[in-house]
């Protein structure tokens, strides 16, 4: 594979190749731009720890100084938890920063693409991105990048932020299967279902295993596999309601455009709802973390 040599692996992740170990990777937008400090940096090492308890070995990525690491040791996780220039990047941006030698927090599409690098299967985030509300066009790379790469990626659902029904729809289009944990209603990441049906439902890692196993003999093996798992106490419908509302508007108003559309919503919701979005965030990266451990020792 000649994207060892480009990739920087952590000790613990080093070892657990060698030892054929199942690895969970872990996307690191969510700590830099998703997360308020300082509870961003207790999350991630909360994350990681959930990851370790259930026999899997942790594997935040990002980008340090133009060099790609996939496991962060802990000094490098504080870096990306704290550090003011950590910028946000999707793929398009890996070659710039490479040879810029900055730093980047990768978003879902970029993870994915540098866990499928380094041979990691399976990829625990919050919410994917997707096609964005209102009349101006701005659809995630996200959903293309996960066309092109083959990972389990366990999710909530897409962002209620989003256009859930023109993402579902590009999903399909993109040939990305979408599998409900133990549901058929597609989860709208704050909310436990967002009004939108999944067709095929899964009970067990091992029957996510099983779909897996069989997509190279029907020819799908390029493509993620999209794992969502509903938040079992999502935020106050009323509440959610409003604080969509309030956003929107609230970046309208300041202009808000292109990749800074997500974190300014993501970071409006956890002020004005004082905190209780922020809490069913972190409570979404936990059990997504735990299912993704669980889905990495069945493959
Ligand atoms: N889900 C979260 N918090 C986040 C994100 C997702 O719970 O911060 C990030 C992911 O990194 C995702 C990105 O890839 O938002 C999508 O950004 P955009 O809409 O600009 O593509
Ligand atoms: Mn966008």
């Amino acid at each position: 594979m000649y994207s060892h040599l480009v990739i920087t692996f952590s000790k613990e992740v080093a070892a657990a190749i060698a030892a054929k170990k199942p690895i969970v990777a872990l996307e690191s937008t969510i700590i830099s731009h998703g997360l308020p400090r300082p509870r961003n940096l207790a999350v991630a090492r909360e994350v990681e720890e959930i990851i370790r308890a259930a026999g899997a070995v942790p594997a935040t990525i990002a980008i340090l100084d133009g060099k790609i690491h996939a496991g962060l040791e802990s000094d490098q996780l504080e870096r990306i938890a704290n550090e003011d220039g950590v910028v946000k990047a999707s793929t398009r941006d890996l070659a710039v920063l490479a040879a810029t030698k900055k730093s980047a927090a990768t978003t879902v599409a970029a993870t994915a693409h540098i866990a499928a690098m380094a041979g990691i299967s399976v990829f625990a985030t919050g919410g994917l991105g997707g096609v964005h509300r209102g009349d101006g066009f701005d659809e995630s790379a996200d959903l293309r990048g996960l066309s092109l790469t083959p990972i389990v990626i366990v999710c909530a659902g897409v962002k209620s932020i989003l256009n859930v029904e023109a993402t579902l729809e590009r999903l399909e289009t993109l040939a990305v299967p979408v599998l409900g944990y133990k549901t058929n209603k597609f989860p709208g990441f704050y909310l436990t279902e967002s009004g939108f049906e999944i067709e095929h439902r899964v009970d067990s890692p091992a029957e996510i295993a099983a779909i897996w196993n069989q997509r190279a003999e029907v020819n799908t093996e390029g493509s993620a596999v999209v794992v969502t798992n509903p938040v079992k106490v999502q935020l106050e419908k009323g509440l959610h309601d409003r604080l969509l509302e309030g956003g929107m508007a609230e970046a309208a108003r300041n202009h808000i455009t292109g990749k800074a559309v997500t974190p300014f919503l993501l970071e409006y919701f956890h002020r004005v709802s004082e905190g209780k979005s922020l809490d069913v965030n972190v409570e979404i990266i936990k059990a997504n973390s735990q299912l993704a451990a669980e889905i990495a020792l069945a493959l």
